[in-house]
């Protein structure tokens, strides 16, 4: 249990690394991303593995297998957060991915595959709202558009690498390849409440929802809250909501999940009937056709609710992932090590939220180990696990990397 209670430990250590102290929040390429880092290279060099900083800013770590310079089984998870974010999304994988290799490191010589943990940075997309970013680098998927990308202060995304000590011109130095990895697994909360309805510490993913991500705009006429009948307004605000009601009553019946995240009322006057409202649109699926017809059904509605009220509709697709599949035999590893841990018959599941494997995919075969969370809360301050079901993920983890080690 010495090592389930070290990453409890250290959980709360790394969540007292926030931009707010009443409210976690890091992200990326921040004064926070940097003490994160330099804390968690810390950790991988105290279980023997060697570290470096890549282009991009993930931290990563190397054991050598049995001889030097063997591809690598990449293990780990992301350590930004959303705003007011829990303590255990990312980092517990990135904690437990470390657990591991101490474990591990007095059998390398015996591994027929080099051991890489890696901390992503900017899963979440917080500050650049483009997520995956360290991920994407990692894999080689850039697109040299994202450097004008700017936060919510006008600093572009460029301007933020040299802020950080990156130099962009650098980033391909991240650009990892195919033949370099035998695979990658990643543990992680599961960030809903299947596992403990059914009384189950771990699961094993079969695929990863697919999101896409909107920006909306309802354009009306703004005018007086007193003086304006009700049959000329061109109210922004009643017709967005009308749409929002009916993005809920779409995913319910066609099985997909829907969100408005954020919604912004202008001018913003109490006594204004309001001229525009710009809100988000968070659309996923376990299968991408599911997804995009109802993202047609979505877009019908709001055409028709436009046109009933006079309003004018625009939408600008801010992000786009398509659902992957975790490997099979990566997946019968996972298994293997559920079943290592006294669980007969591992749960799988599909996960409805995104993670770095949909970027790694592209150059690593992927699967991944989900841990029950309370009530299945994420993205809040009151998410949880405990250290029971802590040591068995660890254990399950350990005993998966064993299980390919033998493939
Ligand atoms: O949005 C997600 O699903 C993930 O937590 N980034
Ligand atoms: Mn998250
Ligand atoms: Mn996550
Ligand atoms: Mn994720």
């Amino acid at each position: 249990m010495g090592d389930a209670q070290r990453v409890m430990d250290r959980s709360n250590e790394l969540a007292a690394i926030s931009a707010d102290p009443d409210h976690l929040v890091r992200v990326h390429l921040t004064p926070e991303h940097k003490a994160a880092n330099e804390l968690v290279a810390s950790w991988m060099e105290e279980a023997g593995l060697s570290t470096w900083q890549d282009a991009a800013g993930n931290q990563c770590g190397r054991l050598e297998g049995r001889e030097p310079d063997l591809p690598a089984l990449l293990l780990g998870s992301h350590i930004d957060t959303v705003p007011d974010a829990g303590r255990y999304d990312g980092m517990l994988g990135v904690l437990l991915a470390i657990e591991v290799v101490a474990r591990l490191r007095d059998r390398a010589s015996e591994l027929p595959f080099a051991i890489e943990v890696v901390a992503f940075s900017d899963e979440e997309g917080t500050r650049f709202g483009n997520a995956l970013m360290g991920s994407r680098a990692l894999s080689g998927q850039w697109d040299d558009e994202w450097w004008d990308l700017r936060d919510e202060d006008g600093i572009s995304l460029a301007e933020a690498f040299v802020d950080f000590g990156l130099d962009p011109a650098r980033l391909p130095g991240a650009f990892r390849r195919p033949e370099q990895f035998v695979g990658y697994l990643e543990a992680h909360i599961e960030q809903g409440p299947w596992l403990e309805d059914a009384d189950r510490a771990l699961g094993v993913v079969t695929s990863i929802a697919g999101a896409r991500r909107f920006e909306f705009t309802m354009i009306g006429k703004a005018g007086h809250a007193g003086g304006s009948p009700y049959d000329r307004r061109r109210d922004a605000l009643v017709g967005a909501s009308e749409l929002v009601v009916e993005i809920e009553r779409i995913s319910k019946e066609r099985h997909v999940i829907g969100t408005v995240g954020k919604l912004e009322v202008l001018p913003g006057g109490v006594n204004v009937i309001p001229g525009r409202v710009d809100f988000s649109l968070d659309l996923r699926a376990e299968f991408d056709d599911d997804r995009d017809e109802a993202l047609r059904a979505i877009r019908e509605a709001a055409k028709e609710i436009a046109a009933r009220r006079r309003l004018e509709f625009h939408a600008e697709e801010m992000y786009r992932a398509d659902a992957v599949m975790c490997d099979l035999d990566l997946r019968s590893a996972v298994e293997a090590g559920i079943r290592a841990t006294g669980d007969a018959e591992p749960m799988a599941m599909w996960s409805r939220a995104g993670h770095d494997g949909m970027a790694v995919v592209a150059v690593a075969p992927i699967a991944m180990l989900f841990i029950r969370c309370k009530g299945g809360v994420s993205h809040h301050p009151d998410e949880s696990v405990t250290k029971a079901d802590v040591a068995v993920a660890l254990d399950a983890y350990e005993a998966a990397v064993l299980e390919l080690a033998k493939q």
